[in-house]
């Protein structure tokens, strides 16, 4: 019976360390795929939105997408960032001057960390657009929490798995004596 429950504690034990030794680098964040406007497109007028298209899931949360002008500060991006499926969706406004047009982007890859990118377009015919007033997206209303885009720290994982060796240990002493008495 003991040793049947030590063995049971010891693979549970080795199961433990193995999944922390695991805990490395998540899976590759998302990539840009294909886009409207796509990179380098020539277009002669802006399509109703900007549709980012990445290899995989993207999460809701902390998702920006701008338009920037050619004047380099004025924004034509609309709101809300919406995803569907692997792709982000911004409302586009109508364009105004002719010129390069860039779009940024910060997006939430699958396994949760943010990556963020700039490709650019060029419209061909002036519109009759005007640029807009930046609107709050989806997460830029919590900048400080968007900018915690670090690994998840490992430490908690080392104490954990030390405590749990610890624990197994003394467990493990504890029932020896039992036996041999
Ligand atoms: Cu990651």
């Amino acid at each position: 019976m003991i040793n049947a429950a030590l063995r049971l504690f010891g693979a549970a034990l080795v199961t433990g360390i193995v999944l922390v030794a695991g805990a490395g680098p998540a899976a590759a964040h998302n990539a840009l795929t294909a886009s409207n406007p796509a990179k380098g497109a020539e277009i002669a007028t802006g399509p109703e939105k900007v549709v980012l298209t990445f290899d995989q899931e993207v999460q809701a949360g902390f998702n920006t997408v701008q338009v920037i002008g050619p004047d380099g500060s004025s924004h034509w991006e609309g709101s809300p960032v919406t995803i569907e499926n692997t792709s982000v969706v911004t409302p586009l406004n109508p364009l105004g001057p002719a010129g390069k047009y860039t779009i940024k982007y910060r997006i939430l890859s699958a396994d949760g960390h943010p990556v963020g990118d700039s490709f650019s377009f060029t419209l061909t015919q002036a519109g009759t657009g005007q640029p807009v007033t930046p609107a709050a997206q989806d997460g830029e209303a919590k900048p400080e929490e968007s900018g915690k885009s670090g690994e998840t720290p490992v430490w908690p994982w080392i104490v954990g798995a030390v405590v749990l060796l610890a624990g197994g240990v003394v467990l493990a002493m504890r029932l020896g004596r039992t036996v041999d008495e």
